[in-house]
């Protein structure tokens, strides 16, 4: 444990990364945690969770006015997620990479989507969209006291 490593690491983005219910079903939590692990970010919140409906709808308000809405919501209740909480240089961008396009079936092979998934409405994962949205959808979904901050062994290896 190194207080000065994790005092500099307050600094680095954050983006809330979370396993739909689909692939809890689908038995593939370990598959995409694995993912994030190895490409060499820091997991800095994990549990495992039954959404309610108004912090599904919190979550996904700027989709509101889409006909797909509804079943979105009932989509993402119908089961336990996994949310996490993963930091790191150009995590945001860079786990929406590894995650894929929206539409499985778009989404190139290499990645979750692209390897894991056929449709849209069943996609497997979610991944923040910019910086900003992690901080929020990690503040939505976890507690004070949930996430913890730590450094890594490997981080000198990573990060020059
Ligand atoms: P993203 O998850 O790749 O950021 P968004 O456009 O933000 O994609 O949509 C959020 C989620 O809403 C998608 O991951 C998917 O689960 C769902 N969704 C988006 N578009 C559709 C659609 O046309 N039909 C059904 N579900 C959709
Ligand atoms: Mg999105």
């Amino acid at each position: 444990f190194l207080p000065h490593l994790v005092a500099s690491m307050e600094e680095v983005e954050q983006s809330y990364i979370m396993i739909k219910p689909d692939g809890v079903q689908r038995g593939l939590v370990g598959e995409i945690i694995s993912r994030f692990e190895r490409k060499g970010f820091n997991l800095t919140g994990l549990k495992l969770f039954q959404c309610p409906k108004e912090l599904a709808q919190e979550h996904y308000k700027d989709l509101q006015s889409k006909p797909f809405f509804p079943k979105l919501i009932d989509y993402i209740t119908s089961g336990p997620v996994v949310c996490m909480a993963w930091k790191g240089v150009g995590v945001v961008a860079s786990a929406r990479k590894l995650i894929g396009a929206t539409n499985p079936l778009n989404a190139e092979p290499g990645t979750i989507r692209g390897d894991l998934a056929v449709q849209t409405g069943r996609n497997v994962v979610h991944g923040s969209d910019s910086p900003d949205n992690g901080k929020r959808e990690i503040a939505l979904w976890f507690k004070e006291g949930e996430l913890c901050a730590w450094a890594a062994v490997q981080e000198p290896w990573l990060v020059e």
